[in-house]
């Protein structure tokens, strides 16, 4: 039985605490290096007590079990411009030491049938407590700005239906999933179109210079 669950979730919390730093660190390096991040924001979060409980009862979690059948007490969350950022994130993730992956979920190309998108990792991370060092399991889910905007207000709306939506708006709810999916491919399209321009132009410049200084 946990008695404390502020004693319980300390090492979750710290966990979160130290996954921001170190991911917005990714980010601040990137920017400094490359003037660009694939990372756009990160958000982390301990689920509350009550979600805890709600989650053990659906899922048939026993409270001895919690630490090892619950994987997103600890949750982070990393948002990217575009969908080619999310898998470069992820390999970021996969070649660092200080996270072991023990589960990579693709729902990005096997959009759940909601409708919903994002990449989950779900991995065991060491903290530092003043008794030792204690493995935890957390979950990071990595999505586009537009895969992020959709899954927060379909959250929202599912607060008001308790997650029993008519048909209807199921189907609309799908449809605004795959609008938003579109939007992250014509995103990308016109990034690659301008690169594409960027380079024709940086050889025309070459070119001419080359021509004039043959001159
Ligand atoms: P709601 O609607 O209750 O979820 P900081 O400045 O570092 O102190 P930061 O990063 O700006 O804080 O925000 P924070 O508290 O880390 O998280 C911001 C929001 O993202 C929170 O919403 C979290 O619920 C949500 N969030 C982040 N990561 C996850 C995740 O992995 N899973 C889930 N379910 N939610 C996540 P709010 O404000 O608490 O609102
Ligand atoms: P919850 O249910 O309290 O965790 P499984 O159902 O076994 O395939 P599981 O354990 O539910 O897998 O994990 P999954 O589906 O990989 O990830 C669950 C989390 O993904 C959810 O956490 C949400 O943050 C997000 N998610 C998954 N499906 C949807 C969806 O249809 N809409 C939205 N908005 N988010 C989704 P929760 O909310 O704490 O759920």
């Amino acid at each position: 039985m946990i008695e404390n669950w502020d004693d319980f979730l300390t090492p979750y919390k710290q966990a979160v605490d130290e996954l921001k730093v170190k991911l917005r660190g990714i980010r601040a390096q990137f920017l400094k290096v490359d003037g660009r991040s694939p990372i756009e924001f990160v958000t982390g979060r301990v689920k509350p007590v009550d979600s805890i409980k709600e989650k053990m009862v659906r899922r048939h979690i026993q409270e001895d079990r919690l630490e090892e059948d619950m994987e997103d007490i600890a949750g982070l969350r990393i948002m990217c411009q575009f969908v080619e950022d999310i898998y470069q994130v992820v390999d970021l993730l996969r070649k660092r030491t200080d996270i072991n992956i023990l589960e990579e979920r693709d729902y990005v190309h096997n959009k759940k049938p909601s409708g919903y998108r994002s990449y989950h990792i779900i991995f065991e991370y060491p903290v530092q407590m003043i008794g030792g060092e204690k493995k935890i399991l957390a979950e990071i889910q990595v999505r586009t700005l537009a895969m992020n905007f959709w899954a927060t207000v379909e959250h929202s709306l599912n607060y008001k239906y308790q997650g029993e939506f008519p048909d209807q708006l199921k189907s609309r709810l799908k449809s605004a999933a795959e609008a938003a999916f579109k939007l992250d491919e014509e995103m990308s399209e016109i990034r690659d179109e301008l690169r594409e321009k960027k380079t024709v132009s940086h050889e025309d410049v070459r070119k001419t210079s080359d021509e004039n200084s043959s001159v």
